[in-house]
């Protein structure tokens, strides 16, 4: 059996919930094929200890996929990331108050990592079951991207593929963001998941921007 670790980030900015750990947990133990098994869990937002949780939980459970989530609010669509930086530059202070700017996720490392995950096919198909997805080329700067980045980083060549998709805001009264249905977002990480397991190679469709 192979596992698959899902992650989730658990509330930030002042919000009760993160849809990133509601759509996560609902997808813990879920068996996608015969020989993939989810297992999902929370990471906290915070530069300090994020790090130290994704590293126990690549040690636990020896994934041979990891994909990890966060909110995106503002976002209408499952972003599939495709590139890490390595830069903090933090437009509010994380859940333990720390805001790093314009400071390396890691000193020593590259400028840069791009997902190992098929993003392109994952796209596709998500709309294909139409749900509106999109390749996205920036993860932003804040607990994500160090997230992003530091599972790039530890899987480097390790033959692991590993990714990160940003999820959009839950419907709510009084939210200014587009949003997108739980069970919408739950069904289409279940997609996402089995097209990047079961597609070896990319494929090759335009998708990116001119500006
Ligand atoms: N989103 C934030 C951090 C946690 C989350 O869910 C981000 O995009 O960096």
């Amino acid at each position: 059996m192979n596992t698959l670790l899902l992650t989730g980030f658990e509330p930030f900015d002042q919000d009760p919930i993160n849809p990133s750990w509601e759509v996560a947990r609902r997808l813990d133990g879920v068996q996608l094929r015969d020989d993939l098994r989810i297992v999902a869990r929370q990471l906290p937002c915070a530069f300090a200890t994020a790090p130290g949780s994704l590293a126990q939980l690549l040690a636990e459970h020896r994934p041979q996929m990891v994909i990890a989530l966060g909110l995106a609010s503002g976002r209408p669509d499952l972003s599939i990331e495709r590139v890490a930086i390595n830069l903090h530059d933090a437009r509010i202070p994380d859940n333990l108050g720390q805001q790093p700017i314009d400071t390396p996720v890691a000193p020593d490392g590259p400028a840069a990592y791009f997902s190992t995950l098929p993003v392109k096919a994952m796209v596709k198909a998500l709309r294909e079951a139409a749900i509106p997805a999109s390749v996205s080329h920036t993860a932003g700067t804040f607990v994500c991207n160090q997230v992003f980045y530091l599972l790039q980083h530890s899987l480097a060549g390790t033959g692991i593929r590993s990714g990160f998709i940003h999820v959009p805001c839950l419907p709510a009264p009084t939210t200014p963001h587009p949003t997108m249905a739980l069970a919408t977002q739950v069904e289409g990480l279940r997609i996402a998941a089995l097209a990047a397991w079961e597609t070896a190679v990319d494929v090759v469709e335009s998708g990116g921007q001119v500006s």
